[in-house]
């Protein structure tokens, strides 16, 4: 194993990371992007002179009732960004467009599962919708710092809820729909939550599925929970209790006037939970002035948004920090028109992503490598049957992406024309930290590239010494940033000891990587997911690239298992791509091919055919439940899986393995 996680004990370490993957294809940005990009290579210089000033810059962006006194309060790892300065973050996002005159500038255009049911919402729309939750939500008692929970499928109504919170300062904490009624009552407990928001249910691949329930059952462990505010969606039989209160009864009837008083840059504006591989969910605390400065930025430089003409669509579901930044608060501090899909991407068929781009003209889309790798899979011949012209940047974000995964977006999304930028960043980060500028940088297939400007991110050995250009190690952020975690919600201790003890001064996410010969830089996944083969670490980043560019796999997983010999062996789970047949030797074909990329050192002890790979609800692949399969142990903790069903078929291929 290369390092400890975060949170756990050290485990044996070797001072770097191998470095096996050559990829030498590059594609040059866009002339014409080029020449009216947002951000250009001044920034990055501007940023090396002064990065507080950079920041300043940044925030001066957003709309402030009172202007900061000081950039940046520093007592290590507690950082305070924009200190004494005053602003509401609903506001930003939603009243100053309308005061400049875009009230009728479309902010969402919502597109429900079942076709022919969307909604448009302009930003008028927003204002007085938000207005009238803000309201409600007081009616309830809600009151600036109290906690609220939303538990809710992808409808207009969860945007909305968000802003009306951040409107009175009230503390958001979103629990994606997902999840189950012992998770949701976790997170309710730990942050104390006082309202619950939610709906009946929501559509999911064609059918109607209940959340009201769950609620129910979350909530007989949580007697301070004094009201549940319920969206109708589905229309579906629910129980009604004495604290439930229908929104439509309740929000309907409210003031579509609410004055919106500024909050202090580092009033918390939300708790947002993550699971990590180990122990209790942490509830990563965000902040005002900061978060706002660097998600409205980021979303300004690295999507090159243009207000007037773009129509972008980010696939995430809000209750992930991708939804949170990307589609609620990022795009609306900058005036963007946004496209909100409420399902799932084959439902009613296959295509269906490329029908709602095709139906908006959508410009810039921000997906996922899990989803990229499916429509591979499914076949090139489904994009091409729709008019996607309209697109002009794409991003990815959420695992590395495997550089074959990247080509083929680029060429059967993005009609070969369109820069792909390769988003690195985290729940804890809360805004994006590493990625190419589409306008500015020449990608690479599978690397994140450089820090963007204001971000002084590294690759450390083992004793934090900046490894060369060529070397594999540890990623770490040098300085604190505007959009970074305050806390863990409760647990400061937790906090220091989970992000800031690995290197003396640095914060460690947990993340392998490697600078190339140029200086970019190439993320490898979890540190906890190297594997150390004959004494060297290899990612299981790199292993799971070269099998993905052999042409019949469209996705890949790789774990360590333990090897008498090897110490670990390489065990690699493969889907192939609709088109490929599974033959008898396509192990052995698979088994030659990683050794004539990578090196023998590579060569997986064994390959699996498998039908599905365990992921987590946000589309990771889960590694460790893998790791047990391959080591013959019983399965760990499977509550963050998104479908169970999915490791019974892989354990019925499992003789083979042997
Ligand atoms: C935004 C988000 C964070 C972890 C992160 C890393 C992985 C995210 C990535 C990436 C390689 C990228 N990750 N983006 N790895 N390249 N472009 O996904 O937040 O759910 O907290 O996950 O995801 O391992 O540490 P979160």
């Amino acid at each position: 194993m290369a390092a400890d996680t975060p949170g756990r004990d050290p485990v044996e370490t070797q001072e770097t990371l191998s470095n096996l993957l050559q990829e030498t294809r590059k594609f040059a940005p866009p002339a014409e992007l080029a020449e009216s990009a947002n951000v250009t290579a001044a920034a990055y210089e501007e940023a090396a002179a002064d990065r507080l000033a950079f920041w300043e810059r940044a925030a001066e962006r957003l709309t402030w009732d009172r202007r900061w006194d000081t950039t940046l309060e520093w007592n290590p790892p507690f950082a305070k960004w924009f200190v004494g300065g005053k602003l509401n973050v609903a506001y930003n996002c939603v009243d100053r467009h309308v005061e400049a005159g875009n009230g009728d500038k479309v902010a969402y255009y919502w597109e429900g599962e079942p076709e022919g049911d969307s909604r448009t919402l302009t930003y008028a729309d927003l204002k007085r919708e938000v207005s009238k939750a803000a309201n409600a939500l007081q009616e309830l008692g809600v009151a600036k710092g109290d906690r609220v929970a939303i538990y809710m499928p992808m409808i207009p109504e969860l945007p909305i809820a968000l802003l009306a919170c951040a409107r009175i300062g009230a503390i958001h904490s979103v629990v994606f729909g997902g999840f189950s009624a012992s998770a949701l009552s976790g997170r309710i407990l730990d942050a104390d939550a006082k309202v619950v928001i939610t709906a009946d249910g929501g559509f999911r691949r064609g059918a109607p599925s209940a959340l009201k329930p769950t609620v129910d059952e979350a909530l007989k462990e949580c007697p301070d929970v004094t009201s549940v505010l319920v969206v109708r969606r589905t229309g579906q039989e629910i129980d009604f209790n004495d604290r439930d209160v229908w929104w439509h009864d309740l929000v309907d009837r409210q003031s579509e006037e609410h004055e919106p008083v500024p909050h202090d840059a580092e009033d918390p504006l939300y708790i947002l939970y993550t699971s990590g591989t180990t122990g209790r969910p942490k509830g990563i605390l965000h902040t005002t002035g900061g978060y706002l400065t660097q998600t409205a930025w980021t979303h300004h430089a690295v999507f090159d948004l243009k207000p007037e003409t773009d129509i972008y669509w980010c696939t995430a579901d809000i209750g992930w920090v991708t939804g949170h930044s990307y589609i609620v608060y990022g795009p609306l501090a900058n005036g963007a028109t946004s496209v909100i899909y409420e399902g799932t991407p084959d439902t009613p068929h296959k295509g269906r992503f490329w029908e709602v781009v095709q139906k908006y003209k959508v410009t810039i889309l921000y997906t996922a490598p899990t989803a990229i790798r499916t429509f591979m899979k499914w076949g090139d011949d489904i994009p091409a049957k729709f008019d996607m012209s309209s697109l002009r940047v794409l991003g990815s974000v959420g695992e590395p992406i495997n550089p074959e995964a990247y080509v083929w977006y680029r060429e059967h999304i993005g009609g070969s024309r369109c820069p792909v930028v390769d988003t690195w960043w985290q729940t804890e980060t809360g805004a994006i930290m590493i990625s190419p500028l589409p306008g500015v940088t020449a990608g690479k297939p599978g690397a994140a590239m450089r820090p963007l400007p204001g971000i002084t991110a590294d690759v450390v050995d083992d004793q934090a010494q900046s490894v060369p250009n060529g070397g594999g190690g540890f990623l770490v952020v040098r300085d604190p940033w505007p959009a970074m975690l305050r806390t863990i919600w409760g647990d400061d201790q937790r906090y220091i000891d989970t992000y800031w003890s690995r290197f003396d001064g640095m914060y460690f996410p947990g993340d392998g990587s490697k600078r190339d010969e140029d200086g970019d830089l190439w993320l490898l996944g979890r540190v906890d997911d190297v594997m150390l083969v004959s004494g060297h670490n290899i990612s299981t980043t790199e292993v799971e690239s070269a099998l993905v560019s052999h042409p019949k796999v469209a996705e890949a997983a790789v774990v360590g298992a333990t090897d008498p010999v090897t110490g670990q062996a390489i065990v690699a789970f493969t889907i192939l791509r609709g088109s490929a047949e599974e033959s008898a030797d396509i192990a052995a074909e698979l088994r030659n091919h990683v050794a004539k990329t990578l090196g023998p050192i590579a060569k997986p002890r064994q390959i699996l055919v498998v039908p599905e790979l365990p992921k987590t609800r946000s589309g990771k692949i889960m590694r460790r439940l893998l790791r047990d399969v391959a080591e013959n142990r019983s399965l760990g903790d499977v509550t963050t899986l998104t479908d169970d069903s999915v490791m019974n078929l892989i354990a019925t291929k499992l003789p083979s393995a042997k």
